[in-house]
């Protein structure tokens, strides 16, 4: 059996080439796209591989062998060696039984059918298509950042299309949070201020700490600045008499300090703030104003994990004029589209602490771990 691959522009020349070179009792046994190796070829248009088949060799070849060392665009690429491809097909059996060679000629196509199965890079169904054609796709629908889908697209190149799979993702992932999530420990300031957009969830976000923390035994403290909207201070009264903790009421910014030396027996004070458009420079001004009279504190941004990714980007950038430390990621349960989980990691710098998945307090919150963001940025991936 004689097998030869040839690399030509399209079907028609590759037709050409089998019959020529080897008859018309030749088969083709597969074709696929390539683009050329080496980073030259990088923005080559990608070229034909067609293999073909013939089952018992013809008298010879009626091409003349190309000179040594010189192979000419389009020629064939054999999968027998090359000093076999040097010799007749007559000599070739003259140096071993027929069986033998005939053996070998079937491991051999075989090997090349496996390999060509495992680079497959099929389009239709989640059958047949390789781990990194399915992450591609599974992370095209999450409304990503384009640095995000360039930078695994790189990696997946960087690991070879045939030895990515779903470990790999991980790590890579992984790799990914480290640079954006932060542990419980490293959080030491006695004091968070919760700062972010109307309705992210600041108030219940604070009701769900501040009951960890009585759970944990901790003497815990609340102040709100938010007397701005008719019943916040009632939101968080009620949950302040639920847990039988202080409640600081603050309606001027000047009256910081003050409260802050009524809780100085707190071991942590969490700070309510009103929800701001961050879309107006006036709201933001306002509360980096509060946030002034405040020191050693850790401020951190609430954002809805709901968020489309053009608005998650203007929310991080303009609070960053703001100023915060870390981000709590809430409403994860309200969406299906982990997208914004990646793309903090494009518009921010600093670290999620933790995301929050419900209503439900205190349960519904989670400290942030590369393992558990992970989960969500690969669930319902079909692979
Ligand atoms: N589904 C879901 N709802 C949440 C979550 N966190 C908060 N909520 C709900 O979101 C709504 C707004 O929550 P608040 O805590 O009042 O939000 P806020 O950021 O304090 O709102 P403002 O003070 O008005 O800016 C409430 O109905 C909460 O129960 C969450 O993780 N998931
Ligand atoms: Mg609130």
């Amino acid at each position: 059996m004689t097998i030869r691959r040839y690399l030509v522009k399209d079907m028609k020349e590759a037709r050409a080439r089998i019959r020529y070179e080897l008859g018309s009792d030749a088969i083709i046994v597969s074709s696929r796209k390539v683009r050329p190796k080496g980073w030259k070829n990088l923005f080559r248009k990608k070229r034909l591989e067609v293999t073909a088949a013939l089952d018992s060799p013809r008298s010879a070849p009626s091409f003349p062998n190309p000179p040594a060392g010189k192979i000419p665009e389009g020629t064939v690429r054999s999968s027998v060696r090359p000093e076999a491809q040097r010799q007749q097909p007559q000599q070739l059996l003259q140096q071993g039984s027929r069986e033998e060679h005939l053996e070998k000629e079937i491991r051999e196509l075989k090997k090349m059918m496996d390999r060509l199965m495992e680079e497959k890079e099929g389009s239709e169904g989640s059958e047949g298509r390789s781990f990194p054609v399915c992450l591609m796709q599974h992370l095209k629908t999450m409304d990503l950042d384009d640095s995000v889908l360039r930078e695994v697209t790189a990696f997946c190149s960087q690991v070879g299309n045939a030895g990515m799979d779903l470990r790999k993702a991980r790590q890579f992932f992984s790799d990914f949070f480290h640079r954006s999530i932060l542990t419980e420990e490293k959080a030491e300031q006695r004091v968070w201020v919760f700062i972010g957009p109307t309705g992210v969830g600041k108030t219940t976000t604070i009701a769900k700490l501040a009951a960890r923390e009585v759970l944990k035994g901790r003497k815990t403290g609340l102040i709100t600045l938010d007397t701005f909207r008719i019943g916040a201070v009632g939101q968080l009264r009620t949950y302040a008499d639920i847990l039988h903790i202080p409640l600081e009421v603050i309606s001027s910014r000047q009256d910081m300090s003050g409260a802050a030396d009524r809780l100085q027996n707190c071991d942590r004070i969490l700070v309510d703030s009103a929800g701001s458009n961050s879309r107006r420079m006036d709201q933001l001004l306002e509360i980096q104003a509060c946030l002034d009279e405040i020191k050693e504190k850790q401020t951190i941004l609430a954002v809805s994990a709901t968020t489309r990714r053009s608005d998650l980007k203007m929310i991080l950038e303009n609070y960053g004029n703001v100023g915060y430390d870390s981000i709590i990621l809430t409403k994860l349960d309200e969406t299906q589209c982990y997208g914004s989980i990646l793309n903090i990691g494009c518009y921010s710098d600093k670290p999620i602490r933790y995301f929050t998945v419900g209503q439900a307090v205190p349960e519904d919150i989670r400290q942030v771990s590369g393992e558990n963001l992970l989960d969500y940025v690969l669930k319902g991936m079909e692979v």
